[in-house]
């Protein structure tokens, strides 16, 4: 690092309240932790940023313990009240947007214009959720029984557990956090510990904005491995929900240590994201679509575009513009705002990148472009086509890593039938001009995805809608649309104003 780039870092992080070693658990104060110290780690330069010392499980149980007292104050809260803080929060994050930018792609790499959209994204989801705390409706019903009323209402359900992955360090929090929040819950955040300074910088904000509001401390945190924070979380009877984005092997287990205690999970897992691009597609508008969703974040996004499919018709020329395209893109520093693509997150993913390239070669894949890891330093990667067939297994994983398998197809039932045909469900597109086709794409015998495009890539999502996929992925829904509703608890009420007690069913009970 240069001097410069030393001290614009260092006072990047002083901006933010980050430390040389930060304390990993919040529960009101901040914890003076017991667990190992890790590193944060720039995956541009290699370097350690800051530190964090861990959570403990001893650490976890006083957060926890923190979390269930909050909640007893903050659903006593009137919702507005609620959303009134979460405005504040969301101005706060509006004042900090550069700094915290910064700091996403200082730790994960995503480019700067990514970093910075992120957290324009959780300024969304606290706009959002101000306006959901005045409209967290219930229905009301006829009663069958005279003089009878019934309703349902939503009522706070209790400490929310959050575990994010380092993708999107701090927009998943705030789509579970924001919402949470109004909905009257507190929670505890077990961030991923390749990014835990953006968690800490995030806490420390919203902090003052709790304690400007003598709010409880709702905004908990717990940094820490798996065995110390994760499993007693998952395994806590106090925490009726817990929302986790991650692998399909860390939501299965996630999912089944909830469900053994019949709690409440919300999975937002992998994603094998494809495009369908017809031949009377729009070319240019597919091929800048397809770049953005296949090369964007790196390709670790949990809807990057994976797979693409092209018509017979225009498949040749499409690779063609395919290549040039991916030959003008070079990975570099993405704190540079030329720069379209960082490095991935740390050796591992390059590791991970190479196997899955290996496989996909030694399976009957050709690579039309990249393939390989770039040396130097830094964990970059080239972005990388590969021309495949729907029988290699491998184009059946997700690999968290720029590579897009490329097929071709005939008629459009076989591209959505092969499009189909992986484990996972997150997300979808089709490029195409023709009304029936797109609609085709969209029916119920269409793409089996929770999200489905027309003329948009699979990735980029806007915070209105609900997110989340089917199948593997997991069933989740987060963020916009009525997904407050797993943040609740809904009960129906059936009041009697008459001074009978007429049984429903027509039963006859009379002593
Ligand atoms: C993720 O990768 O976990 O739709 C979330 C998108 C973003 C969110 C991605 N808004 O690509």
């Amino acid at each position: 690092m240069t001097v410069d780039t030393l001290s614009k870092t260092t006072s990047l992080l002083a901006s933010l309240g980050i430390e040389p070693e930060n304390p990993g658990a919040f529960d009101g104060g901040w914890i003076d932790t017991s667990g190992p110290v890790i590193e944060s780690i720039n995956p541009t330069t290699e370097e350690p940023i800051a530190s964090v010392r861990t959570a403990s499980s001893e650490d976890y149980e006083r957060v926890a313990a923190a979390s269930v007292r909050a909640f007893e104050q903050w659903r006593t809260w009137p919702a507005p009240k609620r959303g009134e803080v979460v405005r504040q929060l969301g101005d706060e994050l509006r004042r900090h947007k550069d700094a915290l930018g910064a700091l996403v792609t200082l730790e994960m790499g995503k480019i700067l214009s990514e970093g910075l959209g992120e957290v324009q994204e959780m300024i969304d989801m606290a706009d959002l959720a101000v306006g959901m705390s005045r409209q967290l409706y219930g229905l009301s019903m006829h009663s069958e029984r005279p003089e009878h009323r019934m309703y349902e209402q939503w009522h706070p359900l209790g400490p929310v557990g959050i575990i994010t992955a380092f993708n999107f360090p701090v927009a998943v929090w705030a789509w579970n956090a924001m919402v949470a929040a109004v909905c009257g819950d507190s929670m505890i955040w077990k961030p991923s510990a390749k990014t835990p300074l953006t968690a800490v910088a995030i806490t420390r904000i919203a902090q003052r904005v709790l304690e400007a509001n003598d709010a409880p401390p709702v905004f908990g945190l717990a940094i820490g491995d798996r065995n110390q924070v994760g499993k007693p979380m998952t395994e806590d009877r106090r925490i009726p929900l817990i929302s986790a984005t991650g692998s399909v092997a860390m939501g299965r287990s996630i999912g089944k240590a909830v469900a053994e205690r019949l709690g409440r999970s919300l999975l937002e897992l992998g994603g094998n994201n494809g495009i369908v691009i017809t031949d009377d597609a729009d070319q240019d508008l597919a091929l800048r679509a397809v770049l953005f969703a296949a090369v964007g974040t790196a390709g670790q996004r949990c809807t990057t575009t994976r797979r693409l499919f092209l018509q017979k018709g225009i498949a040749a020329s499409f690779k063609a513009r395919l290549v040039e395209a991916y030959k003008s893109i070079t990975p570099a520093d993405p704190m540079e705002h030329s720069t379209l693509m960082g490095p991935l997150v740390d050796g591992r993913a390059v590791e991970d990148m190479k196997k899955a390239l290996a496989t996909a070669v030694e399976q009957g894949g050709r690579i039309l472009f990249g393939g390989e890891a770039i040396e130097g330093t830094g964990f970059f990667v080239q972005p990388t086509l590969v021309e495949a067939n729907v029988q290699m297994p491998i184009t059946c994983d997700e690999t968290f890593a720029p590579i897009l398998y490329i097929f071709e197809f005939d008629e459009l039932a076989e591209a959505i039938a092969q499009h189909n045909a992986v484990p996972q469900g997150l997300s979808s597109a089709i490029f195409t001009t023709n009304v029936l086709s797109a609609e085709r794409f969209l029916s119920p015998a269409g793409s089996d995805c929770g999200i489905a495009n027309v003329n948009i890539g699979t990735s980029g999502a806007e915070i209105g809608g609900a997110f989340g996929g089917e199948k593997e992925t997991g069933g989740g829904r987060e963020a916009g649309s009525d997904s407050w509703k797993i943040y609740m608890r809904r009960q129906t009420c059936t009041i009697n104003y008459g001074e009978e007690l007429p049984l429903a069913q027509g039963v006859e009970f009379d002593v």
